[in-house]
Parts: structure tokens; sequence; C-alpha cells
């Protein structure tokens, strides 16, 4: 397939008919070499969905071949009392106006309802006025009690910046601390759009996007790999997605600590944003297809489908994704409460596997760090 693929992008390059960028761009992926941001941009201007979808799959197959990634993983979100206000968010207690925190025993309760051969933990939430990094970190303390073997991806940069500011220490030393507690990698929220106008009209006070990049390139250097994410589809530009990916890009260069990059398709229901549409899927898999070309750095390219709905998660395997994210066993409310199609997220191991093997590819079952199990 990949050789098929090949040829059909070399004709492009040699193509006189087609736009000299486009040659340009096809060259540089034959080659391997690395787009710059004003191709970048053009490629969102410009590029014709079939075109980025080819150009997305030949990265994919040279990456991975054919296996598409996926793990046992489930939710914890231990409230929804936040100190932010993001206009798109409809899971804080702001818009629905109901308080709700899960006790430490209820937490605990929820990971020994899993079943035994569940591989990761992934815990987010809001941000709490009150809870410091000591409290957080006696969670992941108590979880590694109960299941030493589960990864705990935990608390996204906007989080640990508030509960280490909190406890009064560096950043450093807070994610030294989670380190020993148990900490596994970080998850990628809260990225939302670096763009700082963009974000402080929308998340306007959410930690900045330097902070956030701080937080991880800190994490990265002492060990702890993790996640990007960007949110889009709602008042960004082109520029603004290039400019973000291009932060990243930059950052992974310097630390190689992302595992994975997940887009995520803002959605309007019950927040303040309600009035934007939502974007066409057409323009969810370009997004998706000038990622992967992008983000030439950063391994894995995720479709959260509890996100995007499972049929268009299907879809993107054919855009440039590897990782199907996970079993996530109805566990999170985040996009439901914004109106998924996916009101109660669930994928069975064995459903998982013949979703992956509709479109002609190999499920790869996997841990936190990619290994295959
Ligand atoms: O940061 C919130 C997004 C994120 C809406 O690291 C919304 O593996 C769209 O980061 N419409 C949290 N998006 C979830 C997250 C995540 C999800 C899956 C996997 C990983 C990972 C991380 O959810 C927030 C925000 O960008 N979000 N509300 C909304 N209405």
């Amino acid at each position: 397939m990949e050789k098929g693929i090949l040829e059909e992008v070399k004709k492009l390059v040699v193509d006189t008919n087609c736009p000299v960028e486009s040659r340009v761009i096809a060259e540089k992926i034959c080659n391997g070499a690395r787009i710059t941001s004003e191709e970048g941009l053009w490629l969102y201007e410009h590029g014709e969905l079939g075109w980025l979808g080819m150009l997305a799959e030949l990265i994919r197959h040279q990456l991975h071949g054919n296996h598409v990634y996926f793990i046992r993983n489930f939710h914890i979100e231990p409230t929804n009392i936040c100190i932010n206000k993001c206009r798109f968010c409809s899971f804080s207690h702001h818009f629905s106006q109901t308080h709700w925190e899960l006790t430490v025993d209820e937490i605990l309760e929820k990971v020994c309802e899993q079943p035994e051969d569940m591989q990761e933990i992934h815990i987010t939430g809001a941000v709490h006025p009150d809870r410091d990094l000591y409290y957080y970190g006696d969670i992941l303390k108590q979880i590694r009690e109960i299941r030493p073997g589960l990864h705990m991806k935990a608390y996204s940069a906007v989080e640990m910046d508030h509960m280490i500011r909190q406890a009064g220490l560096t950043i450093e030393d807070g994610l030294k601390y989670l380190k020993e507690c148990g900490l596994g990698s970080i998850p990628g929220g809260g990225a939302e759009i670096f763009d700082e106008t963009i974000r402080s009209d929308i998340a306007g006070m959410k930690s900045s996007s330097e902070m956030w990049l701080e937080i991880h390139e800190k994490a990265h250097r002492l060990g702890i790999s993790s996640n990007a994410t960007m949110l889009y589809g709602h008042l960004e530009t082109y520029t603004h997605r290039i400019d973000h990916m291009d932060r990243l890009r930059h950052l992974q260069d310097k630390t190689k600590g992302f595992n994975a990059f997940i887009p995520l398709k803002f959605k309007n229901w019950n927040n303040e944003m309600a009035q934007l549409p939502e974007l066409p899927v057409v323009e969810d898999m370009r997004n998706y297809a000038v990622a992967r070309i992008y983000l030439d750095n950063i391994p894995h390219l995720k479709a959260y489908w509890p996100a995007i709905g499972k049929k268009n998660a299907q879809l993107t395997l054919s855009f440039g994704v590897d990782d199907m994210d996970g079993t996530i066993n109805d566990s999170t409310k985040i996009y439901s409460l914004a109106g998924a199609e996916e009101q109660s997220p669930r994928f069975t191991v064995s459903e998982m596997q013949e979703f992956i093997h509709q479109v002609k590819r190999i499920p790869v079952e996997r841990d936190s760090r990619y290994n295959p199990l």
C-alpha cells in the first residue's frame, strides 16, 4: 500500500498541471523533509481533501505500517468546580450551575470497580479552588496502592499550575513530587489554542500558553512524557492552528517528550459559545491530515472518538491517525455534556478490534508507552 501511495505522490511531484506549492510539498514529504509554516498554511487554505489524505497516509504508513493502536483505559473526573470560566466548556459548574466533587473514597471505589486488566487511568477535570498538590498527590499514592500496575496519566498542565502554586512549590519540585507519588504521564488537555488573543477570548482566566508549554517542557526533562491537544473549530483561523502546532513542534525538537497529538473539535452544546456552528466533517479530516503532515516529530496522531463519534473516528484512519485512544468504559462526561453523539462512550476490546479490522488495519493493543501487549 505504501508503495502505491508513494508512486502516486511521486507522480504529483512531476505533474506540472499541479500548483507549484503542492509539488514542492509533495516532494518534501517523499524525501522525509519538514514543511515550513507557510506551507502548512497553504495546505489548510488550498489542500484538497483526497490529496491531503494521501500525503498524511504516506507519513502514517511510514511511521506505523498498518497498525492502529488502542489501550484499555478509563477516566476519572474528580470535580466540576472550577476557578476558570472557559466559554467553550460545558463541563464546569459555571454553565450547568450544579456543583459536585468526588470524595477520595468515591474515586478509589471507581478504580476498584474497573477490571484487573485495565492499563491506564486518565484523571482530569476542573481546577478546584481549594485543592492542592498534596491532595492530588495523595490520590495518586492511594490508587497506586490498590492497583500498582495501572499507569496514571493524570492532571492537565492547567490543573498542575494551580495545584503546585497552592502548595507554594516551584513547577519543577511540584512535578518531581507528583512523579514520586506515581504520576506516569501528563494528558494533553488545557492547551486549547496557544494564540494569546484567541485564548484570552475563549479561556481568559486559564493558565497561559507559555505556562502550559513550560510545564510540559519541565516534565519532559524529568522523564515524564505527555500528550498535546488543540481545540479547533471555534474562533481560531488556520494561522492560529499552524502557530499552535509550530510551538509544539519546536518544543518537541528540544525534548522529544510528546507521545501523541490530539485534535479536539469544538462541540457547541450547553456552553457560552453555543451560537457557533460546528465544523463539517470534511474540515475535521483536513485538520487531521494537516496535523499529521506538519507535526513530523510527534510519533502518534490520536483520534479521541468520544468527541467525534465512532464513525467519524473510523474515517480519521484514512487521514493520518494511528491511535484510537481507548476503550473508555463510559467514564467521561466532558464530551457527552458538550453534545457529542456518544452519550455513554464505551468500546469492548473485541468491538475495538472489529472496528479497526473494518478499515483493513491491524489493531494493536498497547500500554501507555506504546509498547504492544
Ligand atoms: O482541554 C472541553 C476540551 C479538553 C469542550 O491526553 C472541549 O490522551 C470541544 O484534553 N468542545 C480535555 N472540546 C480533554 C483532553 C483529552 C481528551 C482525550 C485524550 C487526552 C489525552 C486528553 O477537552 C480540554 C478542552 O480542550 N474541551 N470542552 C467542548 N465543548
